[in-house]
């Protein structure tokens, strides 16, 4: 089927004819013919995919002449923006133009295994040098992203430490209008590299309790290791910083004119790292998280996004001047995590002011006094660090169980009926902070360090070191369901379980 449409393309492209204004010659229809898969006839071929795209190795311009070599969509960064109507379905045609075989990951969307792209639930590859064709219902609306789900271990040219990210914004389906202004922002570094340790910062997490039971038993883990002599395990830093694409002041500036009101849909889609936003004097109506909207969208001056996560927020344009929204990370900032946003008619250089101390916290956002639905399944699950003990990396456990490293397919560890509702009781043994992420389900937070919560529609939540959080979800997507952490390092090295449905 595909050899078919491949060569036909290839035949329209040799000739230099369109298709729609085909002549053909008794010779190339029987050669096309011939092509045909036995017994099918040019009606069965399914017209041209909605989108297509490209895996493909690219030079990608960060800055003027600082250029480097990404694995793209289509030869940009981000990769193309892909327009959806919810249950509208679509074709997309999948080609892998390199070497090494690719899984697309539809992050955010309720679909089947056989199009997630995990290969841990079953999705079949996308061959190096070859292609696949999916065709699916796009939903729930709202922002989404495709990225790689391929695993990149030790090799930082691989996995979601290239340029293997787009967004995916899904129009409602009883909506048919676009926000006036919308901008769309993805947040990303590039060069990575190794380092022996060093902290994530955590300090803006509210609530902070952490559990002391956690703390004692991952402290004395991490104390034992490094008595017998080990080091700390690698983590990962970055050179360069860009939005779309772009280090600060070096792309297009946010054009904006003074009263009105501009929808941002921005996407953290770094490989590890936890991303910060500000825009002085202005604040952020946070309309939706991981593009679900929130029953409390209140304004905030600092946006936290962990990997992953999306925001949604509408920014009302009341201060003008010329602004840096940028990372609070001063370094990181300098180093080009920002964009420039320009008022019109008010040229001039840009500025930066740092907001004041502000913590995040997602039950901000939650219906006040809201109570979540009993849940008919409870399942614990204890996250451990093994420091430096696979080759050097941090070797990741769920209730003591790493996810093998090599191989695709290791049998679920949790089991699902459809239809009822599961609450997930997450136990942080570990320093570290994770966003972790549920594939083909949505999750409602309803505990955070021991506060109850409800109404707030995730697919990514930052749990903190040393901390609880209890998430539900409704089990109505059977099939195997991937559950890990989004920080690639982590879920490289075991941080990964699966559901299955009984
Ligand atoms: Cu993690």
């Amino acid at each position: 089927m595909k050899d078919f449409g491949e060569s036909r393309r290839r035949f329209l492209q040799a000739t230099g004819l369109a298709a729609g204004a085909i002549l053909l010659s008794k010779e190339a229809l029987a050669e096309i013919a011939a092509a045909m898969p036995h017994g099918k006839t040019e009606q069965t071929e399914p017209a041209s995919a909605d989108y297509t795209l490209h895996i493909k190795d690219s030079p990608i311009e960060i800055a003027p002449k600082r250029i480097i070599s990404l694995t793209t969509y289509n030869g940009q960064f981000p990769g193309p923006l892909l327009r959806f109507k919810e249950g509208q379905q679509v074709t997309v045609d999948l080609y892998n133009d390199t070497d090494t075989r690719e899984q697309l990951h539809w992050h955010g969307q309720k679909v089947s295994t056989d199009v997630d792209g995990a290969a841990e639930e079953g999705t079949p590859f996308i061959p190096a040098h070859g292609k696949r064709r999916i065709t699916f219902t796009p939903r729930p609306s709202g922002l989404r992203f495709y990225h790689t789900h391929n695993r990149a271990g030790a090799n930082l040219a691989a996995g979601q430490y290239g340029g293997e990210v787009g967004p995916v914004y899904i129009e409602p389906a009883q909506e048919p209008g676009r926000h006036g202004h919308e901008v769309f922002l993805v947040l990303k570094e590039f060069e990575p590299t190794f380092s022996r340790g060093g902290d994530m910062a955590q300090d803006f997490m509210s609530p902070a309790p952490r559990n002391k039971d956690l703390e004692e038993a991952g402290e004395s883990a991490m104390k034992a290791s490094l008595a017998k002599g080990m080091p700390h395990g690698y983590e990962v830093g970055y050179r360069s910083f860009t939005i779309n694409g772009r280090m600060l002041g070096h792309g297009e500036p946010i054009r904006v004119k003074q009263g009105e009101r501009v929808l941002f849909h921005i996407l953290n889609g770094s490989a590890t790292e936890i991303r910060s936003l500000a825009l002085p004097g202005h604040t952020f109506q946070v309309v939706a998280l991981d593009g679900n909207p929130v029953p409390n969208p209140v304004q905030v001056p600092v946006l936290w996004i962990g990997t992953a996560e999306r925001i949604s927020a509408i920014v009302e344009m009341n201060h003008p001047g010329v602004w840096i929204m940028g990372d609070l990370d001063n370094d990181d900032r300098r180093n080009g995590m920002g964009i420039v946003v320009e008022y019109a008619g008010r040229p001039g250089k840009a500025q930066w002011i740092a907001p004041p101390a502000f913590k995040w916290n997602y039950a901000r956002f939650a219906k006040a006094a809201g109570t979540a639905a009993t849940p008919d399944e409870t399942f614990d699950m204890t996250f451990a660090k093994d420091n430096a003990a696979e080759e050097g990396f941090n070797r990741w456990t769920i209730n003591g169980v790493a996810y093998p490293t090599a191989g695709e397919i290791a049998p679920a560890s949790f089991h699902l009926t459809e239809g009822k509702r599961y609450r997930l009781r997450m136990r942080n043994a570990s320093d570290d902070i994770h966003p972790i992420h549920l594939h083909r389900h949505s999750f409602e937070l309803t505990s955070l360090a021991g506060k109850p919560t409800a109404g707030i529609l995730k697919d990514v939540m930052m749990l903190g070191g040393y901390q609880e959080a209890e998430v539900d979800f409704i089990a109505d997507n059977p099939g195997l369901t991937l559950f890990h952490c989004h920080q690639q390092l982590h879920m490289d090295f075991g941080f990964m379980t699966l559901f299955d449905y009984v």
